[in-house]
């Protein structure tokens, strides 16, 4: 029985000095201190041991748990620390190492324009209004004294979902809403996307932008119009900047005007900027048609009004001298943290 434990005891030694993981060792300690291991099998064998002989093999038994318990115990520490080393290593982190940046991403030209025309007109106290990018026909054209047979309505400018609705092609349609609900006075811009079946260039794009303005009370005239817009492009391109209006034919508007600017580039004279015009074409403008008012039914004889229409990517391209729309609708930041 002694030299039985004995050898158990080399045996388990020997066994606890050649492993190099935690799990070999818990699987020594299983297979000899364990329920079913050699030790717990050894000390079933006592009822064959003499009486007399019982205590001192039950000491000779216990000193040799706590042997082999006391080495498991120091190869336990021992490969714990290695591991716990091992693993420093490899998950060091080098606090040199430069961070990360966030990428932060930068305002479209677009938005930045947008932004501007807001401020100048919220600060001449008018309202922002938008509305729905698909339209009843009525809204977007024939509200506005676009007849049927108007080239614009051709399927080859406008996008259609049906015969009846379309995806806007102005955002004068917003402001049809607006005469329809009859709150006057009316002070609005209706800024947004509108859509129209052009191929893609320098110029055009089938999506693009706009701000279209409505002011509509008692005794509003074309000086209140001149007036205005004179006010709007001194604040935008700066308070040099002259304007000049053509005559022009819009079916909304009577009489209808497009308004030129100075070149801010040049201040007139002519340059690469203005193509040697030294006039910039920005915007359309005019009075309402009568036949607009009357049909969402406001009274003619107590109001008139103006309205104008600003391509906001024009403004865009103008302000940031970018002379490809294209540049704009592909968003890349290195292109768009210029501005
Ligand atoms: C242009 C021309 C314009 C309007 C838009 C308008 C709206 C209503 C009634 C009458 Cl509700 N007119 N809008 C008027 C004149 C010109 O836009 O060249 N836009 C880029």
């Amino acid at each position: 029985m002694k030299a039985k434990l004995q050898e158990i005891k080399e045996r388990a030694l020997a066994q606890i000095n050649s492993v190099d993981t935690l799990e070999q060792l818990n699987d020594i300690r299983v297979a000899f201190l364990g329920k079913k291991g050699e030790l717990t099998e050894v000390l079933k064998g006592m009822k064959d041991v003499a009486p007399e002989d019982r205590p001192m093999v039950g000491q000779i038994v216990n000193e040799t748990r706590q042997a082999i318990e006391e080495v498991l115990e120091n190869a336990k520490s021992e490969l714990s620390a290695k591991a716990r080393e091992a693993q420093m290593t490899a998950e060091v982190i080098d606090v040199t190492l430069p961070a990360k940046k966030a990428n932060v991403g930068h305002s479209h030209p677009n938005t930045l324009a947008l932004e501007e025309v807001k401020k100048i007109f919220i600060g001449m106290g008018y309202e922002v209004v938008e509305g729905p990018e698909v339209e009843y026909d009525y809204y977007n054209f024939e509200a506005l004294n676009i007849p049927a047979n108007h080239p614009a309505k051709d399927e080859q400018d406008t996008f259609y979902i049906n015969d009846k609705i379309v995806l806007r092609t102005q955002t004068s349609s917003v402001q049809v809403h607006e005469m329809e609900r009859g709150k006057l006075p009316l002070r609005m811009i209706s800024p947004g996307r509108v859509y129209r079946s052009d191929e893609v260039d320098a110029t055009h794009s089938p999506c693009f932008h706009q701000v279209e303005g409505l002011v509509i009370d008692e005794g509003i005239t074309f000086a209140d119009l001149k007036g205005t817009l004179a006010e709007f492009a001194k604040e935008l391109f700066g308070p040099e900047t002259k304007v000049k209006f053509r005559p022009h034919h819009f079916p909304f508007t009577e009489p209808s005007a497009e308004m030129d600017v100075s070149c801010f580039k040049c201040g007139g004279k002519g340059c690469r900027m203005c193509k040697g015009e030294g006039w910039i074409e920005i915007l359309g403008c005019g009075m309402v048609h009568p036949h607009v008012f009357e049909m969402s039914g406001i009274d003619q004889d107590k109001y008139t009004g103006f309205a104008f229409g600003i391509g906001l990517e024009r403004i865009a391209l103008l302000k940031y001298e970018i002379d490809d729309m294209r540049l704009l609708y592909e968003n890349d930041t290195r292109f768009l943290k210029q501005f």
